[in-house]
C-alpha cells in the first residue's frame, strides 16, 4: 500500500497508536472504553482512542467554567490575536491536517486541503471581527439620557460536529466563539476522532505559547450519552449542532426546554435548476462536482437536478458521459475524482437508497454499485450514479449521504421552483441561467425557500464570508460569516441618566 506521506503527517500532528479522547487544552486523559479509527481509503487502522466518560465530562465543564471567568475579561482584539495565531498555525500544518482529513474521512486531498483553508479563512475573518463587535446607540426620548447596546460573551459554547467536515465546522464555531469571549467544548464525530485530536494539539500550542488557561478549548471524544449531557446541561450556554434532522429535532427541543441557545445545521436536499437558457458547459461541471464531491456526503451536495424539457436529453447524455470519466480511488491520490464513503454502514445506506429508488419507479441512467477488488479493499468505494425520478418519491424527499443524483424534468420556471421547494429540507439551491428574469425570480420572495440560493454556481462550496445554514428541517441555524457572531453573544440594552431628575418613559408621572 502506498503511504502518500500519511505516517509523517500523523507524527507531525501528534497522533499516536493509542490516544486519549478527553482533553483540556494540552492535557489528555480518558476513562471510557476504546474505539478504533479505520481509514475508509485503505481500511487500515489509523489509531485507537479512549473515550471520555461522565467523570471526564464534569472535569471538562468545571475547567471551562473557570477559564471563562478569565477569558471574558480579555479585550476582544486581544482574543482576536489568539485567533490570528491559530490561523498561522493552521497555515503551518495545512498539508498535514488536510492529509489526515482526507485519510480519516475519505474526501479527496484537494477537498481536505480546502477544508483546512476554510479554517484559515474563518480565523482571518474573526480577527477582523474582534474589533467590530458593534452595537447600536439610540436616541433616548428622555432628556439627559443616553441609550446604547452592547454584546457580552455567553459562557460555554459546545460544538457537536459531523464526520463530513471533521475540522472546518469546529473552526467556524470556535473562531467566532473565542473572539466573542466564550470558551468551547468540542464533541467531534466518533467516525473522525483523530482529526479532532490533531486540531486540539495545534490549538494547544497557541494556548501554551500565550500562557492561557487550558479550559478555553476542550475536546470530548465520546458517545451520544455525553452529547446528551452537553445538550441538557444548564452550564452550557449555546449548543451548536451539525448532524441529522432526526437528532437535531431532539437537540432543539431539549435545549429550548432549558431556555438555552442552539444553532442547528441539519440535512439538505439541494437542487440545481438547469434552465433552457443555461450555459450547459458550466452546468455540467457544477452539477457533477456538487453531486460527487466528498462522495455526495456534504450537507450542500447536489442531490436533484431540475432540468428544462428542451435541454433535458442533452444534459442527461452529457452527464452520463462525464460520469464515465470519473476516476474513483484513494483520495490521497491526486488523479482521483471520487474517494470512498465514510464506512460500510454508509455503503449499506447507499445500496438501500438505490433499491428503494428502483422500487418506486426510478430509472437509472448511470448504474450504481459497490466497487470490489484491488485498491477497493476497504469496502467503502461506490460508483456515483444517476436516476430519473419523480420529486414525490419518498427516497427523493429523503437526504441520502451518498453520490446518487436524481433527474427531474420541468416545463415552466414556476413549476421548477415549486419542485425545488417541495422537500422538507431548505439548505442550498441554485439556478443555471443567463436570463436575468429567471435569475431574479429564483432569488425573489417567490423563489427558492433555502438559506443559500445561487446563480450560475452549484449548491456546494460556500465561502466562509456568508452566513451558512438553511430553513425548514435544515434547522434555521446560521454559522460562519456575515453577522452570525451575534448568536455567540448576549445582547444588553443600557440606559444612562446623567441628570439630577428621574423622568419616566412614555411621559408617565409618578410623584411622591
Ligand atoms: C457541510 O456540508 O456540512 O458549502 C458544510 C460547502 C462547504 C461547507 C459544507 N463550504 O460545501
Amino acid at each position: 500500500i502506498k503511504d502518500f506521506g500519511i505516517e509523517n503527517s500523523l507524527k507531525n500532528l501528534g497522533i499516536k497508536d493509542e490516544n486519549k479522547g478527553t482533553s483540556i487544552g494540552g492535557k489528555f486523559f480518558a476513562s471510557g472504553k476504546s474505539i478504533e479509527s479505520y481509514s475508509p481509503a485503505d481500511g487500515r487502522l489509523i489509531g485507537k482512542v479512549k473515550l471520555s466518560n461522565e467523570k471526564d465530562y464534569d472535569k471538562v465543564i468545571e475547567s471551562a467554567q473557570k477559564a471563562f471567568l478569565e477569558f471574558r475579561t480579555m479585550p476582544a482584539p486581544k482574543r482576536g490575536e489568539i485567533v490570528r495565531q491559530l490561523g498561522q498555525k493552521l497555515r503551518q500544518y495545512k498539508e498535514d491536517l488536510g492529509k489526515l482529513v482526507s485519510y480519516e474521512m475519505g474526501k479527496s486531498l484537494q477537498e481536505g486541503l480546502g477544508e483546512v483553508q476554510e479554517m484559515i479563512d474563518i480565523c482571518d475573518f474573526a480577527v477582523g471581527l474582534s474589533r467590530q463587535l458593534h452595537g447600536y446607540t439610540m436616541h433616548s426620548e428622555r432628556p439627559g439620557h443616553r441609550m446604547y447596546e452592547q454584546y457580552h460573551p455567553l459562557g460555554i459554547v459546545s460544538i457537536i460536529t459531523a464526520f463530513n467536515f471533521p475540522v472546518a465546522v469546529w473552526a467556524w464555531n470556535t473562531a467566532l466563539a473565542w473572539i466573542c469571549g466564550n470558551v468551547t467544548i468540542w464533541k467531534p464525530s466518533e467516525k473522525t476522532p483523530l482529526c479532532a485530536i490533531a486540531c486540539q494539539n495545534i490549538m494547544n500550542e497557541v494556548l501554551a505559547e500565550n500562557n492561557l488557561s487550558e479550559g478555553i478549548s476542550s475536546v470530548l471524544v465520546a458517545d451520544h450519552t455525553i452529547g446528551q449531557k452537553l445538550v441538557d446541561d444548564k452550564r452550557v450556554a449555546l449548543v451548536s449542532f451539525t448532524g441529522s434532522t432526526r437528532v437535531g429535532r431532539i437537540v432543539s427541543s431539549k435545549v429550548a426546554e432549558r431556555f438555552g441557545k442552539s444553532i442547528l445545521e441539519l440535512g439538505g436536499n439541494n437542487a440545481i435548476i438547469i434552465s433552457k437558457d443555461a450555459d450547459l458547459d458550466m452546468s455540467i461541471i457544477g452539477a457533477v462536482f456538487g453531486a460527487v464531491g466528498t462522495a455526495g456526503q456534504r450537507c450542500t451536495s447536489t442531490r436533484r437536478l431540475i432540468i428544462h424539457e428542451s435541454v433535458y436529453d442533452e444534459v442527461k447524455n452529457r452527464l452520463a458521459k462525464a460520469y464515465g470519466q470519473l476516476k474513483i480511488g484513494n483520495p490521497l491520490d491526486e488523479n482521483m475524482h471520487v474517494g470512498p464513503l465514510i464506512d460500510v454502514e454508509a455503503v449499506n445506506q447507499y445500496e438501500l437508497a438505490i433499491e428503494k429508488c428502483k422500487k418506486e419507479g426510478g430509472k437509472f441512467v448511470v448504474e450504481g454499485g459497490v466497487l470490489e477488488g484491488k485498491d477497493y479493499e476497504s469496502g467503502c468505494y461506490v460508483k456515483p450514479c444517476i436516476a430519473e425520478v419523480k420529486n414525490s418519491f419518498e427516497i427523493v424527499q429523503h437526504e441520502t449521504f451518498a453520490p446518487i443524483l436524481y433527474l427531474i424534468k420541468y416545463s415552466t420556471l414556476e413549476e421548477a421552483i415549486a419542485i425545488q421547494n417541495d422537500v422538507p429540507q431548505g439548505l442550498s439551491s441554485a439556478i443555471m441561467t443567463q436570463n436575468l428574469r429567471e435569475a431574479e425570480l429564483f432569488l425573489s420572495h417567490a423563489g427558492s425557500d433555502c438559506g443559500i440560493a445561487n446563480v450560475n454556481i452549484g449548491t456546494s462550496g460556500a465561502e466562509i464570508g456568508g452566513a451558512f445554514g438553511g430553513e425548514k428541517e435544515t434547522g434555521g441555524g446560521r454559522e460562519s460569516g456575515s453577522d452570525v457572531w451575534k448568536y455567540y453573544m448576549r445582547r444588553q440594552t443600557n440606559t444612562i441618566n446623567y441628570t439630577a431628575s428621574l423622568p419616566l418613559a412614555q411621559g408617565i408621572k409618578f410623584d411622591l
